[in-house]
């Protein structure tokens, strides 16, 4: 560990890289600054640094996966209590026709198997998707201005029972959860030093003043100096330490980041305990003993507010959150070891989502980097690959020794990690399609750079699809609605406005949730920036949000004065069918218009280059082919090479 050279380091690199914009700046600091706003979360025992604590009477134990944990079971009805109202409010501002809704859910609000159940998905895709997906949740939330208008979808979210995250999408949902379920108006609004400061690229660390008392130089002493007690802790320690602790700067509301704020404290949360919010999913990808490639047999992962663990039947099993990185064996802490809590960081959590280094030294020889950059960074990126540092481990590997005959890991003493995106299933729907959940509806936000200038193709939902078709292998009983392929998606249209997959259960043979794809498309802007893409500036920030706000609820309606309806019809058409209710008019014609029907299309299409569907808001680029994602990359290269040097 060596910070002073590091500085150094940081300062060479910069000045070497042409055509990045990043300055080393000096900031003011204010020391003075006094944070004692109450906040529930920050309470692993040591910081950063994992620790040992006495186990609790009842020791920690790992749960087979058949069933939920007793935790979430009882949570959701305290949760039901809170949609059911929620559901009656969204239906007083949203008509549909001569159906009445309220009355509906009146009727059933007693039978809670009856009750419409409702999920959102985030994708990742780096800043791009984390800020398209604020967008959408912004117009979902009715504490939004304006959001509870006609034209509007304001009280979605507050309808919705589950709500997951993976990569850049799990960067929203930490900063919304790791700073009290805050609005997205609220992490817009400017406070020098805060949090989402996007101009400030994480190269380069916060802004000073405010609760980030720290210059540049400090922000990188400091992350080194706690991932390095993190290290002579005994914890094996990769670039995903550095990247969560650098990510949690500009995520959660706390001086440095937070060190101290754990994932598993969001269930000792009041709001969260008393239902108010609905239950947050992370998810990551195992990479498979001795594989490199991280294919659709991989092992998903989640990490809800209580576990972590997989339903997967390579793993099947969970383990309490707080308690992870204690010495698991066979299922059990042993009697000599002590337990171990602060493993769970947040930012280590959500890094893990979205730690995708390893995906760099497969792709980079296809980037136009300058060469010279391209053989630096192959030498750095392969040496990180070697010692396994250029992913997430999770050591001690909490499922050693259990299930020995089914699992894939048993043997393994560390779990290899990677981002939730990497098995191609960019939208966190794996936690939403387990049978024991039984979700309704999913609304699946999806930004996702698919096509060659950064828009989804319907890649992330045909790689569920295909995943949930060997139902006796790695889907071990998920079942998921028929998907097209993705010439299909761009022939049809189905990426360039929301679409409904899976509105006819009647033809499948085990029940799976109502999929309510809203894939990113330009509205006032052109948001397919770059994945690698790690500075906004605030407007260009709002700007995108602004978009995704908008290709949620079709520009306010204004593209179809339907939508919100159709929405509504969305929400509750799997709880008519239980019901046996007979479908309102205008949901016949909702899902006439929205419904994939079956029809394929596979012939290659031209380049999808889509048309903005408003007026360009004059901040935005005016076209959609100026992206180059080489800045970006640089960035993430250069973060690699600091790391190494740290390492
Ligand atoms: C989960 O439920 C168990 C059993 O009711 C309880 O002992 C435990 O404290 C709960 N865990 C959390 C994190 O709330
Ligand atoms: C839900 O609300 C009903 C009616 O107010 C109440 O009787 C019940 O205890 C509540 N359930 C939970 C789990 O809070
Ligand atoms: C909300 O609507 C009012 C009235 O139309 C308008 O003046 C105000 O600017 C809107 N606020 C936002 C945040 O859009
Ligand atoms: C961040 O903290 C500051 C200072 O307490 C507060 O004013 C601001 O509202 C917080 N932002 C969020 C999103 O919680
Ligand atoms: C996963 O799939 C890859 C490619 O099909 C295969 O080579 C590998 O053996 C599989 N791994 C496991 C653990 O099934
Ligand atoms: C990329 O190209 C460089 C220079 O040609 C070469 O040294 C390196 O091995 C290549 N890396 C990979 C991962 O193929
Ligand atoms: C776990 O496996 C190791 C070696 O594979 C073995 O030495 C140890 O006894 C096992 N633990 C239990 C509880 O069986
Ligand atoms: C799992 O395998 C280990 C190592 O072979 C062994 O020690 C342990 O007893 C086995 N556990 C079970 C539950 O069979
Ligand atoms: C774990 O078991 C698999 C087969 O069950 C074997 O191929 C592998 O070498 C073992 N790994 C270790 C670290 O013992
Ligand atoms: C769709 O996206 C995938 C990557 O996710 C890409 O490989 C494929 O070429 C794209 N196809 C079209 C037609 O855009
Ligand atoms: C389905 O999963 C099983 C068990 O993991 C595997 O052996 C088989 O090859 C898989 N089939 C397909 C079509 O992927
Ligand atoms: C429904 C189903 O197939 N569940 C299986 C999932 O995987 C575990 C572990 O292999 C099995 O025990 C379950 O039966």
């Amino acid at each position: 560990m060596r910070p002073s050279a590091v500085v150094g380091y940081i300062a060479i690199i910069i000045l070497l890289l042409s055509g990045a914009t990043a300055t080393l700046r000096v900031f003011e600091t204010d020391e003075s600054f006094n944070y004692n706003v109450p906040r529930a979360l920050p309470n692993a025992p040591n910081g950063y640094v994992p620790t040992q604590v006495p186990c609790p009477a009842n020791r920690p134990t790992v749960r087979n996966a058949a069933s939920l944990c007793s935790n979430e079971t009882s949570w959701l009805e305290v949760r039901r209590n809170k949609t059911n109202p929620a559901m009656r409010d969204f239906f007083k501002h949203i008509s549909l026709g001569n159906f009445d809704p309220v009355s509906y859910l009146d009727q059933i609000s007693n039978n809670a198997s009856a009750l419409p159940n409702i999920a959102i998905a985030v994708s990742g895709g780096g800043y791009r998707a984390m800020l398209s997906g604020a967008g959408a949740i912004k117009a979902f939330d009715s504490r939004t201005e304006n959001s509870t208008g006609s034209g509007q979808l304001g009280g979605l979210l507050q309808s919705a029972t589950y709500l997951s995250g993976l990569s850049g999408g799990s960067w929203l949902v930490g900063s919304i959860y790791m700073n009290n379920f805050s609005t997205i108006s609220s992490l817009q609004t400017y406070h020098p030093g805060y949090i989402w400061q996007f101009g400030n690229s994480i190269l380069v660390g916060p802004a000073g003043g405010g609760m980030q008392i720290l210059n540049s130089a400090e922000y990188y002493t400091d992350i080194a100096n706690m991932v390095g007690n993190k290290e002579t802790a005994g914890f094996e320690i990769t670039i995903t330490d550095y990247w969560g602790r650098a990510l949690s700067y500009q995520i959660i509301n706390a001086t440095n980041g937070g060190p101290s704020y754990t994932w598993s404290s969001i269930a000792l949360s009041q709001g969260f305990q008393s239902g108010d919010m609905p239950m947050p999913l992370v998810v990551a990808d195992g990479r498979n003993p001795n594989e490199l490639l991280v294919g659709s047999n991989s092992t998903v992962f989640e990490f809800n507010p209580w576990e972590f663990g997989s339903f997967d039947p390579t793993i099947f099993g969970f383990v309490p959150l707080q308690y992870l990185g204690s010495k698991f064996d066979g299922g059990v802490i042993p009697p000599n070891e002590s337990c171990v809590r602060g493993f769970d960081n947040a930012g280590y959590v959500m890094g893990t989502s979205s730690s995708l280094f390893n995906q760099f030294l497969l792709t980079i020889n296809s980037t136009t980097l300058p060469n010279a950059l391209k053989s630096k960074f192959s030498d750095i990126l392969g040496a990180f690959g070697k010692d396994n540092e250029d992913i997430a481990l999770y050591s001690p590997n909490p499922f050693f020794n259990y299930t020995n005959n089914t699992s894939l890991v048993a043997n393994q003493t560390t779990l290899h990690l990677v981002d939730g995106g990497e098995d191609l299933q960019n939208i966190p729907l794996h936690p939403l399609i387990q049978p024991e959940r039984h979700v309704d509806v999913v609304f699946a936000i999806d930004s996702s750079a698919d096509t060659n200038y950064n828009w989804p193709n319907g890649t992330a939902l045909v790689a569920t699809y295909e995943r949930s078709l060997n139902s006796t292998g790695i889907a071990n009983g998920t079942a998921f609605s028929a998907i097209p392929d993705v010439n299909t998606f761009i022939n049809l249209g189905l990426n360039s406005r929301p679409t409904f997959f899976g509105c006819n259960s009647s033809n499948m043979t085990s029940p799976t949730p109502l999929i309510v794809y809203i894939p990113n498309f330009p509205y006032g802007t052109f948001s397919n920036y770059s994945t690698f893409d790690l500075k906004y500036e605030n407007d260009q920030r709002d700007a995108v949000i602004l978009n995704g706000y908008d290709f949620a609820t079709m520009g306010n309606a204004t593209r179809d004065q339907n939508w919100p309806a159709c929405v509504g019809c969305a929400m509750l058409s799997r709880s008519m069918e239980r019901t046996q209710s007979t479908v309102p008019d205008i949901c016949k014609q909702c899902f006439r218009t929205y419904c994939w029907n079956g029809t394929v299309n596979s012939t290659v299409p031209a380049e999808y280059n889509p048309t903005p569907a408003l007026q360009l808001l004059s901040s935005s680029s005016s076209t959609g082919y100026v992206i180059s994602p080489n800045i970006g990359l640089t960035t993430l290269f250069t973060f690699a090479a600091i790391v190494y040097d740290l390492i």
